[in-house]
């Protein structure tokens, strides 16, 4: 399907947060990607409790979500910025406890190796907090990456 012109594009996005209310933090910012031009939400994964990984700080809560966008992947991550920046993002030193973090996981079939924009995410295959939820909603792309190898990492589905 099209609008406006660019064929639309599917892409995977992690969401992440530990810090304030992040359950909400994380439903608020589905809806925002889902009200963002060019952005349609086509499913999201439940949440998930994880325990932190290479971070310190509080369990995170982390879901993915599939969206079919018409933006390109820069435009793509330029929107996911600006909803991370409107929910109180700061980034005092790497890996800090955040309110929202949204990362592009996948853009379609896409490789991008750009100074401001990896994609596939470069640890995505090694995080069960991104593979558990990717799996729940799009099964085939992991299907090679079964969570059980994630020893000692500690995630945790939340009823709906
Ligand atoms: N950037 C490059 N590629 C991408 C991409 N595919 N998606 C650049 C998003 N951003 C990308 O991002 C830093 C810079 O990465 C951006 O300026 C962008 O141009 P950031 O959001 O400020 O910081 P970040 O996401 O913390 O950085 P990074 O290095 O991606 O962190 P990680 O590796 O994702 O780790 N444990 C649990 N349980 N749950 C978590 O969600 N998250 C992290 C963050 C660590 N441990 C965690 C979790
Ligand atoms: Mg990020």
């Amino acid at each position: 399907m099209t609008t406006g012109g660019r064929p639309e594009v599917t892409a995977h996005v992690a969401l992440g947060a530990n810090l304030g209310d992040a359950a909400r933090t994380l439903r608020d910012a589905l809806e925002c990607l889902d009200h963002t031009p060019g952005i349609r939400l086509v499913k999201a994964s439940s949440l998930y409790r994880t325990a932190p990984v290479d971070a310190s700080g509080p369990d995170y809560l982390n879901a993915v979500a599939e969206v079919a966008t018409t933006l390109t992947a820069p435009g793509l991550l330029a929107a996911l910025q600006a909803i991370e920046n409107a929910a109180g993002r700061q980034r005092p030193y790497r890996n800090a406890p955040r309110t929202l973090d949204l990362d592009l996981l996948l853009y379609g079939s896409a490789r991008i190796d750009s100074p401001r924009l990896t994609v596939p995410h470069p640890r995505m295959w090694q995080r069960a907090f991104v593979l558990v939820p990717l799996k729940e909603i799009a099964p085939e792309m992991v299907r090679d990456h079964e969570p059980g190898q994630f020893a000692g990492q500690v995630v945790e589905r939340l009823p709906d």
